[in-house]
C-alpha cells in the first residue's frame, strides 16, 4: 500500500501578480496530486504566498498602501489565477495568517533550546556585517553592487553592522550529504542532486534568522526586537499548513507517515536542499523525502520580466486556448526538470495536431458512429474484433506504465505514452473500418469494433485527467460516465464501459484553432516609459496634469472589519458618488470625518482592499505616522478641480 502523498509548491512572493512560471509549477503539483489521488493514494496538495520581509513591505510603500492591505489586494490575484487554471489545492498557506505566525514562533523556541548533534547551540546570537543599502532596507549580495552603489538606487552602500541570530549549519552538512548520497532525501533531476552535493562539497556559513532593521514580519518569540529572517518565515510553511502548531494528528499524517514532494524552480534550490532539511532535523522533524527541481522558463526565447513585458498572465491563455489546453500545452512543451522556452507560436500547432486532431477527432469519430449505427448506445463488446487483441494488451500495460512515469516526475514521458495509444486507436479505427463493415451490413460487427474504441477513449480519459480534469470529465459525460470510475483501476479493468450507456454528442470537445486569428499570449508591448521625474525630483507640468485632483465630500464613513486601519467611505464628487477604502481609521473616527471636504485622486485605477472595490485615493499629510486629512480652507462645492 503506498503512502499519503503531500506535494507542495512554493509559497509565491506577493510583491507582483502571478505569471504563467508561478502557473507551471502550480498546475504541475495539480497534476501530481490528481494523478495519485486516481491511484488511490490519500493526497493532499499545499499553496500559498509568502508575504513578509522587505521586498514586499517595499511593493506595498510604492503604492502607499500599508503592507497588510496590499498583501491581502495581490492575493486575491493568486486566487483567482488557480481558479482558472484548474489548480485544486487543499490549502492556501499564507505567511501572515495567525495560526502560520503561531506555528513560527513555535518552530523558532524550539530551534532556540535544540543542540547540534556536536552539542552546540543551534542558534547563537552574532553580528552580522555587510554593504546595506538603506533604499533597499538591506544588506546587498556581491551581486547587487555596482561600483560601490546598489545598483537599484545608485546610491552608496554602507558599510553597517547588525545584531542577528544565526543558525550553525555546518554540523548538519555532512548529515545531508549522507541523506543525498544515499538517497533518503532524494533530489531529482540528477544534475540537481549533483549541484546540491557539490554546494555541500564546497560548505556553507551559518545562516542568519533574524534581522534588527526590518519590521514587517514575525517576531522572535525570545528576543521581539528581531523579526524572523524571510526564509526562515517561509520554509515552514510546509509544517504550518498541516498543523505544526496545532493539530498534531494532522501534522503526523501529512508529515510523519506521508511521502513529502516539494516542488519548485531552480531559483531556490540552495535554501530547500540545504537550509530547510538542517532546520528541520534540529527541530526534531524528518527531512522532505523528494525535492524536485525544474527548470527557469523563458518566453520566446526571453527572460520572463515585468520590464520586458513579456509576462504571460494565466487568465489571458486561458481565455485564448481554454483551462485544459493551458494546463497540456505548458506542462507538454519540455520536460520537467529541463530549462525551457514557452513558444507560443508553436501552441496553435500543437494544439491543432495533438488536441484538435488526435483526441479531439477520435472522440468525435467514436460518438457520432455509436450515435449513426448503434442508435446512440454503447454497443455490446464481441469477441473477433480486428486488431482488438493488440489495443487490449496495449491498453493492459498503459496504466502502470504511465503512473510509473508519474511517481518518477516524468510528465511528458506520460503524456506521450498515453497519446500513442489514442494515435493507435486511430490507427484501429482506420483498419477496422466500421463505416464499409455497416455498408456491408454487418452491425455485430460495427458494434464490436465501436465498442473497443469507445472502451479505449474511456482508459484515454483517466489517464489524461490529471492534465485536461475538465474536459476529460466532458469527454466522460459524452459516454455517459460519471467520476465514480475515475480511478487508476478502473483504466486497469478491461469492459468497465457499460454496455447501453446513452452516447450524447454535441459538439467537438477541442475545436480547431485558426492561426491567423489566435492573438498573442504577450500583452502588446508597453509604451516605453518615458523618463517623468527627471534629477531633482522635477516633474513635468504635462505629466502632473494627467493626475485629476478633485474636492469631494464624506456622506458617510465605518470602520472595514477585522482592519483596524481601515474606513470605508462614501464620497460626492459632484457629478458621481463613489466609494473609496482609506488607511486612516487610527487617526479619524468615522463620525468625525463625515461632512469634511476632502482631496481625492479620481483617476486612479481601481483597487481591491479586502474585497471591498476602492475607485480613488484621498490625500493626506504625514508626520511622524500621524496622519492629517488635505482640505479646502474655503466652501467649495464637491468635485471642483484641484490644480
Ligand atoms: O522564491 N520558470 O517566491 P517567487 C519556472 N517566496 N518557474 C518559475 C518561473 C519561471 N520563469 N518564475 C517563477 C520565492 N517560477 C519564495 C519561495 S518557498 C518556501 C518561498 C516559480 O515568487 C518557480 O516555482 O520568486 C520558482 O521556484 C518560484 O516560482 C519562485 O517564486
Amino acid at each position: 500500500m503506498l503512502k499519503n502523498f503531500y506535494v507542495s509548491t512554493p509559497i509565491y512572493y506577493v510583491n507582483d501578480k502571478p505569471h504563467i512560471g508561478h502557473g507551471y509549477t502550480s498546475i504541475a503539483a495539480d497534476f501530481f496530486a490528481r494523478f495519485n489521488r486516481l491511484a488511490g493514494r490519500e493526497a493532499f496538495f499545499l499553496t500559498g504566498t509568502d508575504e513578509h520581509g522587505t521586498k514586499v513591505a517595499n511593493a506595498a510603500e510604492a503604492k502607499g498602501m500599508d503592507p497588510r492591505t496590499f498583501c491581502d489586494g495581490v492575493v486575491t490575484h493568486f486566487v483567482e489565477a488557480w481558479k482558472s487554471l484548474g489548480v485544486d489545492y487543499n490549502y492556501f498557506v499564507r505567511t501572515t495568517d495567525a495560526r502560520h505566525e503561531k506555528a513560527i514562533q513555535k518552530l523558532l523556541t524550539v530551534l532556540n533550546e535544540a543542540k547540534t548533534p556536536d552539542g552546540r547551540d543551534a542558534i547563537y546570537p552574532g553580528v552580522y556585517e555587510g554593504l546595506y543599502c538603506t533604499g533597499c532596507e538591506k544588506f546587498l549580495t556581491e551581486g547587487e553592487i555596482v561600483d560601490g552603489n546598489c545598483s537599484i538606487h545608485k546610491t552608496p552602500a554602507q558599510h553597517l553592522t547588525e545584531r542577528n541570530y544565526f543558525f550553525r549549519l555546518e554540523p548538519y552538512l555532512p548529515i545531508i550529504k549522507e541523506k543525498v548520497e544515499n538517497n533518503e532525501l532524494v533530489i531529482l533531476p540528477d544534475e540537481r542532486r549533483r549541484e546540491v552535493l557539490g554546494l555541500l562539497r564546497m560548505g556553507l556559513p551559518d545562516f542568519s534568522i533574524s534581522r534588527e532593521s526590518v519590521t514587517w514580519g514575525i517576531k522572535l518569540p525570545f528576543d521581539p526586537s528581531q523579526v524572523a529572517y524571510v526564509w526562515v518565515d517561509a520554509l515552514p510553511n510546509y509544517i504550518s499548513a498541516i498543523g505544526y502548531g496545532d493539530d498534531p494528528e494532522m501534522f503526523e499524517k501529512w508529515w510523519a507517515n506521508a511521502e513529502v514532494v516539494h516542488l519548485m524552480a531552480k531559483d531556490i534550490l540552495k535554501f530547500h536542499c540545504l537550509y530547510w532539511p538542517a532546520m528541520l532535523m534540529a527541530a526534531g522533524l524528518k527531512c522532505p523525502d523528494k525535492i524536485f527541481i525544474h527548470g527557469y522558463a523563458t518566453v520566446n526565447g526571453e527572460k520572463m520580466g515585468k520590464s520586458a513585458g513579456n509576462q504571460i498572465d494565466p487568465h489571458r491563455m486561458t481565455e485564448i486556448y481554454g483551462v485544459d489546453a493551458t494546463r497540456y500545452l505548458l506542462l507538454n512543451q519540455y520536460p520537467f526538470g529541463a530549462d525551457g522556452d514557452i513558444k507560443e507560436t508553436e501552441f496553435v500547432a500543437r494544439y491543432n495536431s495533438d488536441l484538435a486532431n488526435d483526441l479531439g477527432n477520435l472522440v468525435s469519430r467514436v460518438a457520432k458512429m455509436i450515435n449513426q449505427y448503434c442508435h446512440g448506445r454503447i454497443p455490446e463488446p464481441r469477441a473477433n474484433v480486428v486488431g482488438k487483441k493488440e489495443m487490449m494488451s496495449m491498453a493492459e500495460d498503459l496504466p502502470d506504465e504511465v503512473f510509473d512515469h508519474v511517481r518518477n516526475f516524468r510528465i511528458t514521458d506520460a503524456i506521450s505514452s498515453t497519446w500513442n495509444m489514442i494515435r493507435a486507436t486511430n490507427r484501429f479505427l482506420e483498419n477496422a473500418a466500421p463505416w464499409k463493415l455497416a455498408k456491408e451490413g454487418d452491425m455485430e460487427a460495427v458494434g464490436g469494433v465501436l465498442y473497443t474504441a469507445a472502451e479505449l477513449v474511456r482508459v484515454v480519459t483517466i489517464l489524461l485527467y490529471p492534465i485536461m480534469p475538465e474536459k476529460m470529465r466532458e469527454v466522460r459525460k459524452i459516454f455517459g460516465l460519471d467520476d465514480s470510475t475515475l480511478t487508476l483501476d478502473s483504466a486497469r479493468t478491461w469492459f468497465d464501459l457499460p454496455h447501453g450507456n446513452m452516447v450524447t454528442f454535441k459538439t467537438s470537445v477541442f475545436p480547431r484553432l485558426d492561426a491567423d486569428k489566435v492573438p498573442s499570449l504577450v500583452a502588446p508591448p508597453r509604451e516605453p516609459e518615458t523618463e517623468t521625474v527627471d534629477e531633482i525630483g522635477l516633474v513635468t507640468y504635462d505629466h502632473f496634469a494627467k493626475m485629476r485632483l478633485r474636492v469631494a465630500e464624506v456622506i458617510s464613513a465605518e470602520k472595514v472589519k477585522g482592519a483596524d486601519k481601515l474606513l470605508r467611505l462614501q464620497i460626492d464628487l459632484g457629478s458621481e458618488k463613489r466609494q473609496i477604502v482609506a488607511g486612516i481609521a487610527q487617526h479619524y473616527a468615522p463620525e468625525i470625518i463625515v461632512g469634511k471636504k476632502i482631496v481625492v485622486v479620481a483617476n486612479l485605477e481601481p483597487a481591491t482592499i479586502r474585497g471591498i472595490e476602492s475607485r480613488g485615493m484621498l490625500l493626506a499629510a504625514q508626520k511622524d505616522g500621524q496622519l492629517t486629512l488635505v482640505t479646502v480652507d474655503k466652501d467649495i462645492p464637491a468635485g471642483a478641480s484641484v490644480s
